[in-house]
């Protein structure tokens, strides 16, 4: 309610601001979770909460009158994307000029909208990343702590190798392993069990029936199901939904003033509040974090915050790109849209590669390997606060995606040298063949040991903690949620050890 107080506020309901909110209230520290996005409960008209790929209604995209799906120009496009009608829907996509950043809303963040793929970093290159994190806590405790509560598990390679929803990615790992190049299996938060249910016939299909970006209605172990279930279970932890932070001040106290605005289904504000804390966690991710503190530093609102608030920023080296195969190598009109397996080239030190083996579940064959590379892209991008427009502008131009797509592009020459295919020219618009302006994983801007200690306390204030991606420096070289939560579990343990308990 207006003018409340209460001891620990948490910004966001994405994998850091998740951790947080349950270890607080595990130390018996009531919580307050504000959440921009809805909370999805409610099956609609067609009896499920999300709709499909193939036909997305209102629940798919943020305020948009049209879907605006990754593969702007395939051929099934015109299919299926479609006019909507604007509603908080679970997938936003932020412009920024050459570079747009896909984010989930709702409360589960990018947990709702995400492949689910969790993959733990090479050691080597986490040290790299991220120097002054213990190694050694994080691979021997925090890691398989995350992936614990995140429910991880591994495809059963025997129904990978038999079920018709996989051709795809057996396809594109044989070719790739014909080639000379590593492949390895990821896990994932899909329930690869219940996946079995699905393929039998004995359960509502979910993986199997096309659910991707717009929501997962029953396989995958979303935020929902584990950190945020066990948050709520505590009894000390409420989440306000269509709650946008807009501003964080600080009274003569030192408690947090934050002013949120409670919004209906047509965007328009139904109530503006101001909440007061002791302690407040950011767990609104990578762009929304960095936002809401370039606007409390540069209004003068937390004018004493680090200069460095707003740098550091990467797409993780994210580029898609997709082969077309031979006629008898197709990829499936059964596709799962979990991805389980990755070519792993990132020892190749003059062009490190991780590329994920995308599905593109069309319902036709379309014979299109589609990948999303991760690369060792060393360009980082920096947010300016544009007070007349009242948000964060990115600056990232498109030549420095360039070293990234240099990378994956000699990646996947020699695979098509080998087997003699070429690239799809028709999928990403322009007649490209490399995806480098949008990505799926954000990431940096309030990096940890520049903006923050090495812990996620803000520099120049007291109970103010980072919690989320925008702690990382702009690439990880694998998918990132795993060490998002695996950081937050770190950096919360610490945190409540010596700032509150
Ligand atoms: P995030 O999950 O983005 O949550 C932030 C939350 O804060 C959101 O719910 C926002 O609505 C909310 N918020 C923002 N601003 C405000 C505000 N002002 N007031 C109130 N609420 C606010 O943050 N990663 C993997 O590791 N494996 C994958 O397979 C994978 N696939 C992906 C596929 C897609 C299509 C996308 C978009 C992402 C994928 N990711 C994947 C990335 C992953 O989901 C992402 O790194 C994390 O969700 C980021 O976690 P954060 O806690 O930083």
């Amino acid at each position: 309610a207006d003018g409340a107080r209460v001891p620990a506020l948490v910004i966001g309901t994405g994998y850091g601001a998740a951790v947080s909110a349950l270890r607080l209230a595990e130390a018996g520290i009531p919580v307050t979770m504000l959440e921009m996005g809805r909370l999805w409960s409610e099956p609609a008209e067609d009896g499920n909460v999300f709709c499909t790929i193939t036909a997305p209604d209102r629940r798919s995209m943020w305020f948009r009158s049209r879907t605006e799906a990754p593969l702007a120009t395939f051929l099934w496009l015109d299919v299926v994307n479609r006019d909507i009608e604007p509603y908080p829907g679970v997938l936003d996509r932020v412009d920024h000029g050459d570079m747009a950043v896909y984010v989930g809303r709702g409360v589960g963040g990018g947990s709702l909208v995400n492949g689910g793929m969790a993959v733990v970093p090479r050691r080597d290159y986490f040290g790299r990343v991220l120097p002054q994190v213990d190694a050694d806590a994080m691979y021997d405790r925090y890691y398989p702590l995350a992936q614990t509560e995140l429910r991880a598990n591994t495809i059963d390679q025997g129904f990978h190798r038999d079920s018709d929803y996989y051709r795809f990615s057996r396809t594109a790992a044989a070719q790739a392993e014909a080639a000379g190049l590593k492949t390895a299996f990821v896990p994932g938060v899909y329930d690869f069990d219940y996946m079995r249910r699905e393929e039998a016939g004995t359960a509502p299909e979910s993986a199997l029936g096309g659910e991707l970006l717009y929501g997962n209605n029953h396989g995958k172990m979303s935020l929902p199901k584990t950190y945020l279930a066990k948050a709520l279970g505590t009894g000390l932890v409420t989440i306000a939904a269509r709650h946008e932070v807009r501003r964080i001040e600080q009274d003569a106290d030192g408690d947090y003033l934050v002013t949120v605005e409670h919004k209906d289904d047509a965007d328009e504000v139904i109530a503006t509040k101001q909440i007061g804390a002791r302690h407040l966690f950011l767990g609104a991710g990578s762009l929304g974090t960095t936002e809401l503190l370039l606007r409390a530093r540069d209004t003068g609102d937390l004018p004493d915050l680090d200069e460095s608030i707003g740098q550091g920023w990467g797409p993780n080296g994210n580029v898609m790109t997709a082969r077309a195969n031979q006629v008898w190598a197709p990829t499936g009109v059964k596709q799962s849209t979990i991805p389980v397996m990755g070519i792993d080239d990132w020892d190749n030190e003059d062009a490190r590669v991780f590329a994920e083996i995308a599905p593109l579940p069309a319902g036709i064959e379309t014979w299109a390997s589609l990948y999303l590379a991760i690369t060792d892209n060393p360009e980082r991008g920096h947010f300016t606060y544009d007070a007349a427009a009242d948000r964060a502008v990115l600056h990232w131009s498109a030549d420095q995606a360039e070293p990234g797509t240099a990378a994956a592009k000699s990646l996947f020459d020699r695979l098509n040298r080998a087997h003699g295919t070429s690239y799809r020219y028709d999928l990403f618009g322009g007649n490209r063949a490399f995806a480098d302006d949008f990505c799926y994983h954000p990431l940096g801007g309030v990096v940890l040991g520049e903006a923050t200690d090495d812990y996620g306390r803000l520099n120049g204030y007291e109970r103010l903690y980072a919690t989320d991606s925008s702690l990382i420096p702009g690439a990880l070289g694998v998918n990132p949620l795993v060490t998002i939560t695996a950081l937050a579990e770190r950096n919360l343990e610490a945190v409540i050890g010596a700032d509150i308990a």
